[in-house]
């Protein structure tokens, strides 16, 4: 489209002024190029500030008073160990499962989880299993078969699955991290590695290394993001995006591991929770949160959401979009404006150039 302009301004004006106008359409389309990055920045998941870290919901060295203190914000189960350097959810042993509860619920709308991790051991390639699970689900401390925890959960699992249970599904490498989000009626299928239920995943390297390895969750307007950092580049690299994700408040982060016949030190060295700041319409606001239902709208048909009285909350991922759709035609139509204008100019000018 700029170059069609560029065409019909050469022609239509003389080779000087041409040039000139060459450089002002380079200028107004290097706007254009940045534009989406600008909106891309503002879409990408944040570092933590610490102003937006809420301790009530946060697990942090040295983790004081955790299961003994009556006041403690956290609570823990099986076979978890708690040191003042990590809260150790499993040892490198068979048969183990060990969990690590928020006690508090979560009524933030928004919000961003960052956990460190360690999952390392003597198991050679492929020796080794069988992971984590982070957890924002409605009940907590119910132990069970999903890494430790109860199976149809309800509410959001993000799994660090390191063992390959699925022999069909070579088409993945593993450590495999995937998403599932329930009400209760799905199980989660090991023997597939939870694929018939995953929303997305990623397969990421987090086993035996030595720098710091890291996953971030966030939850923003019925979007659910997850990026890892684990390649010690200290950028977050994405993993999971998805809109249409529907959590409600009110529920419990947790953290959860398991070993089978292999086994692993599944450690979590932080969780840090930020809130994030974004404002919603009063609409979404009278609405009460504690209520909605897990659900993922992509998974429903179109049809589904025709009587869902929260439906419109839906269309809230698509509003970055809106915006940029908008901002671009406003550019454009300043590109075209400034076109018209400056060919208009050159016109006058050199029609006055004749009359002296
Ligand atoms: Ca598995």
């Amino acid at each position: 489209m700029v170059l069609e302009m560029t065409r019909i301004v050469e022609s239509a004006t003389s080779l000087q002024s041409a040039s000139k106008m060459k450089r002002l359409i380079k200028f107004l389309s290097t706007c254009l190029l940045v534009l989406p990055h600008l909106t891309l920045v503002h879409g990408d998941i944040t570092d933590g500030n610490a102003e937006h870290l809420k301790r009530e919901h946060s697990l942090i060295k040295p983790y004081q008073g955790i299961g003994t203190s009556p006041s403690s914000q956290w609570d823990f189960w099986g076979s978890t160990l708690v040191t003042s350097q990590y809260v150790r959810l499993t040892p490198d042993e068979k048969s183990k499962q060990g969990s690590i509860w928020n006690t508090v619920p979560c009524f933030q709308k928004d919000w961003e989880m960052h956990v460190q991790f360690k999952v390392h051991g003597s198991g050679k390639k492929n020796l080794h299993g069988d992971g984590i699970a982070i957890w924002y689900t409605k009940e907590r401390l119910h132990p069970g078969p999903v890494f430790g925890n109860q199976d149809h959960f309800v509410g959001l699992a993000l799994f660090l699955d390191t063992f390959r249970n699925d022999l069909h599904g070579m088409d993945r490498s593993f450590p495999y991290i995937s998403a599932m989000v329930n009400n209760g009626t799905q199980p989660y299928d090991h023997g597939k590695d939870g694929r018939n239920s995953e929303l997305g995943g990623c397969s990421a390297e987090i086993r035996n290394k030595d720098h710091d390895t890291y996953l971030a969750i966030r939850y923003s307007k019925g979007r659910l993001t997850v990026m890892v950092d684990v390649d010690d580049k200290n950028e977050w690299k994405e993993c999971i995006d998805i809109g249409g994700v529907r959590l409600p408040t009110g529920y419990y982060f947790g953290a959860s591991a398991a070993t089978g016949d292999l086994s692993d030190h599944h450690d979590i060295i932080s969780m840090k929770m930020y809130q994030l700041m974004v404002e919603h319409t009063t609409e979404e606001d009278s609405l009460d949160w504690t209520k909605i239902e897990p659900s993922v709208s992509l998974l429903k048909s179109p049809k589904d959401n025709i009587d869902d009285p929260t439906g419109n909350f839906r269309s809230t991922p698509l509003t970055g979009w809106k915006v940029f759709l908008l901002l671009l035609c406003a550019l454009l139509g300043i590109v075209v404006c400034a076109v018209v204008g400056a060919v208009v100019f050159q016109k006058r000018q050199e029609r006055n150039k004749r009359f002296y």
